[in-house]
């Protein structure tokens, strides 16, 4: 959870980075203001702000949230402020992963962001009786698909696990000899036991290369080399026959020579 005030001394060191974000928006106020003076009091001398999500890190700029997650924004009144929240309206208008902008009243609001994407979220706040006292600003909201960088996506983390801390992906939840990783490539559920992966799962690409192999001999011992001895002795008889030609041609001349 993050808080800021204008006065920030109780802010932790690490949220200060969301502070710079809303700073222009708290300013000091009367604890105690006359009618005139709280009419008159503009309301970012009165709020604060919280967001709070199960995976979130800010920058002075951007707030890196992790997809998928549930994330509360809220405004706060401090204790010395003149307001009561029943005083102020307040209007969040948000993109949705659509990019349809919506918007939404009231102190709080809650949304899940389940695409990788930069969104804007503008909020306004009003004074009922002062109406021309509007405070807005914005937060930038830059949603992540895997925040722990496990290479599951931080939706399929929570579908199965409820949050992002559970599996770095290496663990097998089921124990049934896929790993979590495994189970999310195959699209297995990694909570039900699934069939061990046996030899053809864990060496699928030996027994390719092996059939492969297999193949080409069998198609060269019954195939390819008997064609090759066939034309061999085709070839051979070519010879022969050839010879035996030359032989008859050879002899009838002789003959020839002889009657003369
Ligand atoms: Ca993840
Ligand atoms: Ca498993």
């Amino acid at each position: 959870m993050m808080v800021m005030n204008k006065h920030g001394a109780i802010i932790p060191v690490a949220m200060i980075a969301i502070l710079v974000v809303w700073a222009n928006v708290a300013v000091c106020l009367h604890a105690t203001p006359s009618d005139e003076e709280r009419s008159a009091a503009h309301i970012e001398a009165a709020i604060s702000f919280t967001i709070d999500g199960p995976e979130y890190s800010s920058n002075q700029y951007s707030d890196l949230v992790s997809a998928g997650g549930e994330f509360t924004f809220k405004v706060d009144l401090p204790a010395s402020s003149p307001f009561n929240y029943t005083d102020l309206i307040i209007t969040w208008e948000l993109q949705t992963d659509w990019n349809v902008t919506v918007t939404v009243e009231g102190r709080t609001l809650t949304w899940m962001y389940t695409d990788e994407a930069n969104r804007l979220i503008n909020v306004t706040v009003t004074e009922k009786a002062n109406t021309s006292n509007i405070v807005s600003d914005q937060i930038q909201m830059e949603i992540v698909a895997d925040f722990d960088k496990d290479d599951l996506p931080d939706v399929w983390e929570r579908k199965y696990f409820g949050t992002i801390a559970d599996t770095d992906g290496t663990g097998d939840y089921d124990k049934d000899g896929w790993t979590d990783l495994e189970e999310f490539q195959n699209g297995t559920d990694p909570t039900i036991v699934n069939a061990k992966p046996g030899f053809l799962e864990t060496y699928s690409w030996l027994i390719i290369l092996i059939a492969i192999i297999i193949v080409v001999i069998v198609l060269l011992i019954f195939v390819i080399l008997p064609k090759m001895k066939v034309q061999r002795a085709e070839d051979e008889k070519k010879k022969i026959a050839a010879a035996v030609e030359v032989e008859k041609s050879l002899l009838g001349l002789d003959e020839l020579e002889e009657k003369k």
